[in-house]
Formats: structure tokens, sequence, C-alpha cells
């Protein structure tokens, strides 16, 4: 993968069945339901993942976004809310990015009422994944020898959208520490039904597999393979990002790193997004993320049963 080159992306979730700006751009339902859009919100331009009660998981790559992070009724199935970036965090940063890794957590004033669960195991190949982001829909066709092989990148829309895959493998990339990689298959048992993957402004947002019929924060969106062109000649602008289900045919690299052709050859050859892994760096992130002990929650529940109880007796009908 790296001796072709992939491109940093802060860039939308683009589907293969559809170019239409208006496709997955409300809550998942069905198989997809609560799989981790409810801890989406928006930071800046471009998405977090609420992951403790103060704090947020976001990209680094894409730099600081703002001073709010903004729970949307779109995520959260009510209202806005608001929350204010605490800059006065980690000696005045406003936020800890984790080592060797494009991963960023930044921590809010307020409270989240929610929080998504992190994955901590190590066998995301093959799960289902749900990823979400702000990128651009479908854009124009890229034809090999006249047949079709995927599309090119369209600008983001700032618009959230979700779409699925399932995780091809787990990879590391060099300073950039462990990621998930999933391919964007036209066909076969790697293609999901709302099979999907990132484009220009899908960055920051969330990745969450299904761990046994529990949606858990898996990645967090940081690139996909490219640039991609079809000729090998340096400084003719040619080049372009694009979301392929066949690379075959097509050059992939940079001018300053070189091409290198890909067969068009056998099988579909698919272009891969990446994702920060959450599971390589969760010791990190929990050490500063804290979520409150388990026992907590437990004796909240147990005052609230006690508080309910004696309301029935004061109250009897
Ligand atoms: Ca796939
Ligand atoms: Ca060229």
């Amino acid at each position: 993968m790296m001796g072709f080159g992939f491109q940093p992306m802060a860039h939308a979730v683009l589907f293969y069945d559809t170019g239409s700006a208006a496709h997955n751009i409300a809550a998942p339902t069905a198989a997809y339901e609560d799989s981790g859009w409810q801890f989406q919100g928006y930071y800046g331009a471009y998405l977090g993942t609420m992951i403790a009660p103060q704090y947020f998981l976001t990209a680094q790559h894409m730099g600081t976004q703002g001073s709010s992070f903004v729970s949307a009724g779109l995520f959260n199935g009510g209202v806005d809310v608001t929350y204010t970036i605490d800059a006065s965090a980690n000696g005045g940063a406003g936020y800890w990015d984790i080592a060797g890794s494009d991963l960023r957590i930044i921590k809010i004033n307020e409270y989240f009422p929610t929080y998504a669960t992190l994955y901590t195991g190590s066998s995301e190949q093959g799960l289902d994944m749900v990823t979400m982001g702000r990128g651009g829909v479908r854009g124009a066709d890229v034809m090999v020898s006249g047949t079709l092989h995927g599309w090119k990148h369209n600008n983001g829309d700032g618009v959230a959208r979700w779409g699925s895959n399932i995780v091809s493998d787990a990879t590391t990339i060099p300073g950039l520490g462990g990621m998930l990689v999933a391919e964007f298959d036209a066909s076969g048992p790697g293609q999901t039904t709302e099979e999907a993957t990132l484009s220009v402004g899908d960055s920051g947002g969330g990745v969450f597999v299904n761990d046994g019929g529990i949606w858990k924060l898996a990645g967090i969106n940081y690139s996909v393979d490219g640039l991609f062109d079809t000729n090998n000649t340096t400084g003719d602008g040619t080049q372009f990002n694009a979301a392929l289900f066949d690379r075959g045919g097509l050059y992939q690299g940079s001018d300053g790193q070189g091409w290198t052709l890909i067969p068009n050859v056998g099988p579909d050859n698919p272009s891969s997004m990446y994702a920060s892994r959450i599971s390589t760096n969760a010791a990190a992130i929990q050490a500063i993320a804290v979520v409150p002990e388990p026992h907590a929650v437990i004796l909240i529940a147990i005052a609230g049963m006690l508080t309910m109880k004696r309301r029935q007796r004061r109250d009897p009908r």
C-alpha cells in the first residue's frame, strides 16, 4: 500500500450504488440502527465522536476546527446541542494528540449525556462496519479502455452521510500506527448493502464495527488510496483522487514519489479506505478520556430505584 502511495483526506462518504446527494443523510435503520451515528457531532467542517462524558475523538490532520462541538439533532434525534471546547485543557493546547497516530482527543467544558464504547479487541478483520463523514458524493466516471472502474472524488459538500463496508484488514503505517482497511468492492463477500468509501471531507468521522451485536468505535477516518493517473508523465496535472472498485490499468502514486502501474488483469483490484485504529491506541485514549467506573453507574441506578419506591409509597393508587 505504501509503495503505491495514499492520500490523507479530509473529504465525504461515497457509495458504490448511488451518486445521490440525498443518500444516507439521516440516522441509519434496520441492520445499521444505533451503529454510531448518534455519537457523531460537528467539529468545524468535520466530524468527531463522543467517547467519554467530557471528551470527543477526531483526526489530527485537518487541524484545529473552531471552539465547539455540536451534537446536532440530526444525530441525536432531538435538538442541536452546542458544547464548548475547553481551551485550557492539556496546558492550554485544548487537545491531546495520541503519539504515533492521527488521533486527537478534545475536551469540552460541559458533559455529554451519552458516548460511544471503544472497540478494544484485536479481531476487527471481517467485522461489519459503518463509516461516517462529510465528504462529497461520486464525481466523474473513471474509465479504463471503455469500462467503468470507479468515480473521481467530488468536492466535499459538508453533508454528513453514513455508509457500510467490511473490515478487510488491519495494518500499520510508519508514524501513523495501526490502521483499519476496507476495500471498495463492486461484488463478492467484501461488498455490503451500503458499500461506501471515503472522499475529500470525510476525515475525523467515526468507524464503528459490529462486535457481537454491539456497535463499537473502532476507527477514525484517515485516508484513501491515491493519487491515480492514466499516465506516468509528471508535471502534466492529470492525476486525480478517486474511489475505484478496480484500480487495474491505472497508475497509483504521485509526481513526487513516482507512479506504479496496476496491472489490469484478473479479478477487480479495489482501492481502500484507512481509519486510525482505536484498539492499538485504546490504552493511550483511555488514559486521557476517562470514563466513570461502572460501579458509580450502578450506584446511581440503585439510588434511582429507591427514589421511585418512595414516590410510589407516597402516592398509592
Ligand atoms: Ca468492501
Ligand atoms: Ca500525469
